[in-house]
């Protein structure tokens, strides 16, 4: 038998991920937080995808982090701010060539990641695949999009992108994995805070070019000062067709708030303003932008780490 996919984190991505490698006839073990929820996957009977408006059940098998068999590749679909701390929980059971894929939005996890598993192989994704929760275990493929994947240490592709092919996940193998990070992570500090403190879709961004755009002169900055050049490069243009091209849509900060949920902002705002005084970079927008949020969030009794 090929090598299993343990996925950990059963939301939205996981459960993208792990019905179409499922789907393909691969073998899959989703790793759930604790013996309730695995009683209540179990009653539900396997992980539902609803795409094109059909609904199909995978009777995908599930555990919990006190399984003892080995792992040798480790989806990590959890946010960004559980992602340490879920695959500590993990690494007595990681096999001595085990290969993590961590699927996390922005920056600084995947590092905290690796930290707690020098031993792994950590594979960072960039994904403009879309889904979303619509039920317990139940996930509806929203926007199909790309997924980036790659190794800053080490440029060598994976085997296990077969897997893949075989489960028609559109993907490719990127040799900068880090601009593509950086550059995705400058779009959302651009886009995301803004749609909150606005209080609008996407599109109602248009009318505030001039923030945009203030905002966009001070992250290509940052950008050029950690060396992501590519990343800056007509960074501003970028952010004004995806305002444009998703004006219909509410960002997925705007999302989280609306639904009382954390927010990433630690790992994309938080990161940017972080980097930028490791650099004493003076970025007074930005900085005023993120203490403008972390208020929003607390007024709401939100985290705001
Ligand atoms: P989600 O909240 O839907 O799913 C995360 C899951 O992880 C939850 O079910 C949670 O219970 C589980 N989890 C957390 N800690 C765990 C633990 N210790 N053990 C087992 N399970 C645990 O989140 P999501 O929307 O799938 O997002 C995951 C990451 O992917 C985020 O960083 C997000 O920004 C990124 N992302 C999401 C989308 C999307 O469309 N949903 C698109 C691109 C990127
Ligand atoms: O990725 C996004 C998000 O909502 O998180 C976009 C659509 C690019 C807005 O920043």
């Amino acid at each position: 038998m090929s090598t299993p996919w343990h996925v950990l984190g059963a939301g939205s991505l996981g459960t993208l991920w792990a019905t179409r490698l499922a789907r393909a006839g691969l073998p899959v073990r989703l790793i759930l937080r604790d013996a309730e929820r695995l009683r209540s996957y179990q009653a539900a009977g396997g992980l539902t995808l609803v795409e094109h408006g059909a609904a199909t059940t995978y009777a995908v098998p599930a555990q919990t982090a006190a399984d003892p068999k080995r792992i040798r590749r480790l989806l990590v679909a959890c946010k960004a701010y559980d992602a340490e701390s879920a695959v500590a929980r993990l690494a007595p059971r990681l096999s001595a060539d085990a290969e993590l894929i961590l699927l996390q939005n922005g920056l600084g996890s995947q590092d905290a990641v690796a930290t707690v598993v020098p031993q792994a192989r950590c594979i960072s994704a960039s994904s403009t695949e879309g889904a979303f929760r619509d039920g317990d275990w139940r996930v509806v493929f929203a926007g199909h999009g790309f997924t980036w994947l790659g190794d800053a240490g080490h440029p060598v592709a994976p085997i296990w992108l077969d897997d893949l092919q075989a489960a028609n996940i559109p993907h490719e193998w990127s040799t900068d994995i880090l601009t593509r990070l950086w550059r995705k992570l400058a779009l959302n500090c651009a886009i995301n805070p803004l749609t909150v403190l606005h209080d609008c879709r996407n599109g109602g961004l248009e009318q505030h070019q001039c923030e945009v755009a203030t905002l966009c002169a001070e992250l290509a900055e940052l950008l050029e000062r950690c060396g992501q050049p590519a990343a800056a490069l007509d960074l501003q243009q970028e952010v004004e067709r995806v305002i444009h091209a998703t004006a219909a849509n509410y960002s997925s900060m705007y999302q989280d708030v609306a639904n009382r949920r954390r927010t990433e902002i630690s790992y994309l705002l938080g990161h940017a303003c972080k980097v930028a005084t490791r650099h004493q970079l003076n970025l007074p927008h930005l900085t005023q932008l993120q203490q403008r949020l972390v208020e929003h969030l607390r007024s709401l009794g939100l985290p705001s780490d």
